[in-house]
């Protein structure tokens, strides 16, 4: 597949998604969207690759919305278009995703990063929802996962200032899991990808599918969804393989089945 705004590369089971953008500190607009979701999509189907990474540059992951694009919509045509049915897509991915993000991560930037399942930041991150500047508010889930992530006083406080927060406040609030020099955030994502990667795809498939549960399901149901997940990995090859090679003291070699 061709794409305009986004690169692709594959390092061992590991997909890695870069926004390509950098004259706009990769603002997203709507193709550049579309293009991101279509390729996790492809991801998710091909066998060859068990984790992915979404990534954009030392100095920007992405400073949100494309601003120029937005400028001049209206209500009812954007009403009609929909355009962030799309991003509903990104939480069916069933492979892991994990951001690895720099410098500015602001808006859309900031919700697409909340869509990926870890975060690991460069120290240089300035992570935030800047929407109310702008007269308007974050529309691809700002206000709903910042507000799982980091809980509703701060979330409060990071949406009505606009105000970005440095990595390592984003750190303390459970926004992000790591922070490390701007040199390492791309290597230590991928890295972190690649010993996902080592582990039984199914198992990693239930297991996010479970989380995700959590967020917004009772507990009650979210135990039941566990319950069956565990008992139908016991029909799993990866299952007999992961105990038979506990017993004879050996790695596991997953075959993802
Ligand atoms: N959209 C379009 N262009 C942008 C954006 C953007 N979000 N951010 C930066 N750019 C462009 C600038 O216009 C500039 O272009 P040019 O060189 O042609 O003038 C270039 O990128 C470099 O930017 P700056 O010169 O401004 O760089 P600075 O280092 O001085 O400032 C900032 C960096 C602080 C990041 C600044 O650019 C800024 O404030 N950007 C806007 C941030 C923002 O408000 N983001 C939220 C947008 S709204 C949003 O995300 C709604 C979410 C809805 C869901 C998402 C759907 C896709």
């Amino acid at each position: 597949m061709v794409y305009e705004f986004i690169k692709v590369s594959i390092d061992q089971a590991v997909g890695i998604i870069t926004l390509n953008r950098p004259e706009v500190l990769n603002a997203l607009n709507l193709k550049m969207v579309d293009e991101i979701v279509a390729e996790l999509e492809r991801m998710d189907r091909d066998d060859k690759i068990r984790a992915i990474v979404i990534t954009g540059n030392d100095a920007a992951f992405a400073a949100g919305a494309d601003i120029a694009e937005m400028a001049d919509e209206a209500a009812i045509p954007m009403l009609i278009k929909d355009q962030f049915a799309v991003w509903d897509r990104i939480a069916k991915v069933s492979k892991p995703i994990i951001a690895a993000v720099s410098g500015f991560v602001l808006g859309g930037g900031c919700e697409l990063m909340m869509n990926c399942d870890i975060v690991i930041a460069s120290e240089t991150a300035r992570i935030g929802q800047p929407e109310v500047k702008l007269g308007i508010m974050p529309g691809a889930g700002g206000t709903q996962r910042l507000t799982k992530a980091v809980g509703k006083v701060k979330a409060m406080e990071m949406l009505m200032t606009g105000e970005p927060i440095p990595a390592e406040e984003a750190l303390r609030h459970g926004l992000i899991n790591k922070l490390v020099p701007v040199e390492a955030y791309l290597q230590e994502a991928v890295k972190l990808a690649k010993q996902i990667a080592k582990q039984p795809p199914v198992a990693v498939r239930l297991i996010k599918k479970s989380v995700l549960k959590a967020i917004d399901t009772p507990l009650n149901e979210g135990l039941d969804y566990e319950r069956n997940s565990f008992y139908l990995l016991f029909a799993s090859d990866d299952k007999a393989e992961g105990m038979r090679a506990f017993g004879e003291k050996r790695k596991p070699n997953f075959a993802g089945r």
